[in-house]
Order: structure tokens, then C-alpha cells, then sequence
């Protein structure tokens, strides 16, 4: 083998290593930059209450992803009741039909409005009888960040229908 030959193609190797440690830097640095607070919040929420015996109750508020990275919510979580979750209502042959939102997952700075006749979280199993002045924790755990945590207040709202 030509010995320059040999150097060169060594040469080339070291530079693109050297290409793929400067590249790669950026990326590195920020899977490493610690969030100490939580990327999602959720505001003017709050718990509808609900007449004695009910099964499920419904709140509402503004989620909002206020980091730049998409953010999905892996679980929610409250002391109220056995299961959380989001739920969705939809038009559907002419009914309103109500869903869970499989993986609710907010791109960075994206808003999810949860108001009644819309999206909304949903207690289900209820543990107590959510009545107005009480106050309702929940935790929502997050794809790739420390669970957030949020004290929502029980409102009374007579008049409206139940979502
Ligand atoms: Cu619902």
C-alpha cells in the first residue's frame, strides 16, 4: 500500500469523527439541561360538582405545553377517583359521543382547551362526591419529564347539562 494513500484515508476517517463529535454536541447538551419545573400548565381549571351517588364528574381549564419540546402525557392521576382520564366529545351519526383521548400529546407551545361540550378531564369511579369549596389534586406524569401537579377547586354549575 501507497503510504500516502494510507495517510489520507486516515486523515479522512479522524475528520469526519471530529464532524460527528461537533455535530453531535448540540443535541447532547440539551437532552442534559435539567427542567426543574414542569413543562405543562393548566389554568382556570376547575371540578364541576356533582349530586350525591354520581359515578363520574367533569372538569375543565386550560392545558398549555409551555416548553419547546412536544410533551405526551402518559397517565393522570387524583384522589377523587379510581381512573382520570381526557376525554373527548364528538359529533358521531348525529349523537354526541363521548371518548378517551389515547396519548394526549401537546406540541411545544400548543393549547388544549377542556370546557364543557368539548374536550374535558373525567373522573371516573368516584371516591367522594366532589361538592363546591373542595379542593381536587391531580397529577399528570409525563413522557420524559417529572409528573406535574395541579389543586383544582369543586364550582357548582346549576343549569348546565352534564358535560
Ligand atoms: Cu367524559
Amino acid at each position: 500500500m501507497n503510504p500516502n494513500t494510507f495517510t489520507a484515508r486516515h486523515s479522512l476517517r479522524m475528520l469526519s469523527l471530529l464532524l460527528t463529535l461537533t455535530l453531535g454536541l448540540p443535541a447532547i447538551s440539551n437532552a442534559e439541561s435539567p427542567s426543574a419545573s414542569s413543562p405543562v400548565e393548566l389554568t382556570d381549571a376547575w371540578v364541576r360538582a356533582t349530586p350525591p351517588g354520581a359515578g363520574a364528574a367533569a372538569g375543565y381549564g386550560t392545558l398549555r405545553n409551555t416548553s419547546d419540546r412536544t410533551v405526551r402525557i402518559t397517565a393522570l392521576s387524583s384522589p377523587l377517583s379510581k381512573k382520570l382520564e381526557i376525554h373527548e366529545m364528538k359529533m358521531a351519526g348525529g349523537q354526541m359521543q363521548m371518548r378517551a383521548v389515547a396519548d394526549p400529546t401537546l406540541a411545544p407551545g400548543e393549547t388544549l382547551t377542556l370546557q364543557p361540550g368539548g374536550f374535558h378531564l373525567m373522573f371516573m369511579g368516584l371516591n367522594s362526591t366532589p361538592q363546591a369549596g373542595d379542593q381536587v389534586e391531580l397529577t399528570l406524569e409525563l413522557d420524559g419529564g417529572s409528573p406535574a401537579q395541579f389543586t383544582l377547586p369543586v364550582r357548582d354549575a346549576a343549569g348546565m347539562s352534564h358535560h
